[in-house]
């Protein structure tokens, strides 16, 4: 981290302003050799500037100076605001390299943070994930952990096992047994709690990266029953073709759409009958099971007006097997109305009535789609989202579960059992986690953060 590192903060397309950042030990002294009057800069005051191309100018800018370790790196940064013609970024990226500073890579930027102490791990991901969220409730999550929420849980925790293992461990080392004991219930009752919050914060996971990524919904059903014109009532719009032909819907169509600040991705399909009538049908048919296998949520649309047909049972049986949330929609209930015959199994299923004629119903079948979403994010709004996070957690949770069976003999096997998931937990946090495995984890950061 001795060099000095430089990047464009803003992105690769063209916009009224750029950001340039530089960060490390030479930053100032690249700094006074592209602009018109070399100056000492005082920390955090703008200062409006000409860049120079040797002895022509380059730009008019407004530059910034955050002296370490006052920054967000943790060393000297400077920020060089510019118009973002992709002439004079990549010009002046060429020429802070030519006077020593380097290209930063990816996430570069949010490592040197990390490195300097100034987020933990779990905070830096947090970064990548509120530059990430499109919608208000991936904002909101990302935020939390950015805020240092989920740092603090998990600080929280580490802390509790910390403190039982120290206590194990001087135990362990008394070898004339003059301290006291620490009790079996003690010692279940600190293991057993953490435990439970471990389990908590992992459970939300589920739901968590639904949020970051989108709910995936797929609409299913038999041909006409509605699933094109359910789509375009969902999104607003006249997306898909609808007509009174079965068979219309070939290829899968995807819209997303936003439900209270939530993501949702859904996917119309072609409808599912016992024989298609020709060679792209059948193609369709089998793209229809494919976005059921990638949905998080099933949709079958059945048309109120006709009942059960024996074509939807078999699809019935094809939504089972997916083992996934479902949802019926009884749509065409402006129409005449036969009795719904469900499936024995699809009885408990939630139906709602929608007519996609008139709007009816659109709205709480939309509420439906996103009530436990909605509900995780107002219960304490610390959910996880991170495949790497919930790894970890659940690693932490086996192993303090198996330290639960020797606390009996109160010995190594126990406290070797708290020193790997109290490992886990620090690992979480970037602690005690490998250069290589973290050069990784930053990598997948986005050019200039
Ligand atoms: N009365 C009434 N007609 C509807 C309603 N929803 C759809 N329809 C009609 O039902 C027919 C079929 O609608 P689509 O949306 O194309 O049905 P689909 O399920 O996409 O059909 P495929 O793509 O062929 O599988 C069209 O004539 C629609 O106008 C509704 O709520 N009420
Ligand atoms: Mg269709």
């Amino acid at each position: 981290m001795s060099d000095t590192i430089c990047a464009v903060s803003t992105g690769t397309a063209s916009g009224a302003v750029a950001i340039i950042r530089m960060s490390g030990p030479q930053a100032r002294d690249i700094l006074n050799r592209v602009v018109l009057r070399a100056r000492s800069w005082e920390p955090r005051q703008q200062t409006f500037c000409t860049l120079l191309d040797g002895k022509e100018v380059l730009d008019k800018a407004l530059v910034t100076f955050f002296q370490a370790p006052h920054s967000f790196t943790g060393e000297d940064v400077v920020e060089i605001a510019i118009h973002g013609s992709p002439y004079i970024k990549g010009r002046l990226l060429e020429l802070l390299c030519a006077y020593g500073a380097r290209p930063a890579r990816r996430g570069e930027f949010s490592q040197r943070a990390f490195m300097h102490g100034k987020m933990d791990l779990v905070e830096a991901q947090g970064i990548c994930d509120v530059i990430a969220a499109g919608n208000k409730a991936a904002h909101q999550l990302a935020m939390n952990t950015l805020d240092g929420k989920l740092s603090a849980r998990l600080t929280q925790l580490k802390t509790t096992l910390a403190e039982l293992l120290a206590q194990i461990e001087v135990r362990l080392d008394d070898v004339d047994e003059e301290m006291q004991p620490l009790g079996e219930t003690f010692i279940t009752q600190q293991i057993q709690g953490v435990i439970t919050h471990i389990k908590a914060l992992a459970d939300t996971f589920s739901v968590g990266r639904l949020i970051k990524d989108g709910l995936k919904v797929a609409l299913v059903g038999v041909p006409n029953s509605g699933k094109s014109s359910l789509l375009n009532a969902l999104v607003g719009f006249d997306r898909a073709i609808v007509s009174e032909q079965s068979g219309t819907t070939r290829d899968t169509i995807e819209e997303t759409l936003d439900v209270n600040g939530q993501k949702i991705v859904l996917t119309d399909t072609a409808g599912i009958r016992d024989h298609a009538v020709d060679v792209a049908e059948q193609e369709g048919m089998r793209r229809t099971v494919r976005a059921m296998e990638k949905a998080d949520v099933i949709v079958w649309v059945t048309d109120g007006s006709l009942g059960v047909t024996q074509a939807e049972q078999t699809l019935w049986q094809q939504i089972k097997d997916q083992h996934k949330c479902t949802l019926i929609v009884r749509n065409k209930i402006d129409k005449m109305i036969v009795p719904l015959d469900l499936p024995a199994d699809a009885k408990g299923v939630t139906v709602l009535d929608v007519s996609c004629k008139t709007g009816q119903g659109v709205q709480a079948l939309k509420d439906a789609l996103v009530k436990d979403l909605d509900e995780a994010q107002h219960s304490d709004g610390i959910l996880i989202s991170n495949l790497r996070h919930y790894e970890s957690l659940l690693r932490a949770q086996t192993d303090l579960e198996e330290a639960l069976l020797h606390v009996q003999d109160g010995g190594e096997i126990l406290a070797e059992h708290i020193r790997k998931a109290l490992f886990y937990l620090q690992d979480l946090l970037g602690e005690v986690t490998p250069d290589d495995v973290l050069g990784i984890i930053f990598s997948k950061f986005c050019m200039g953060k």
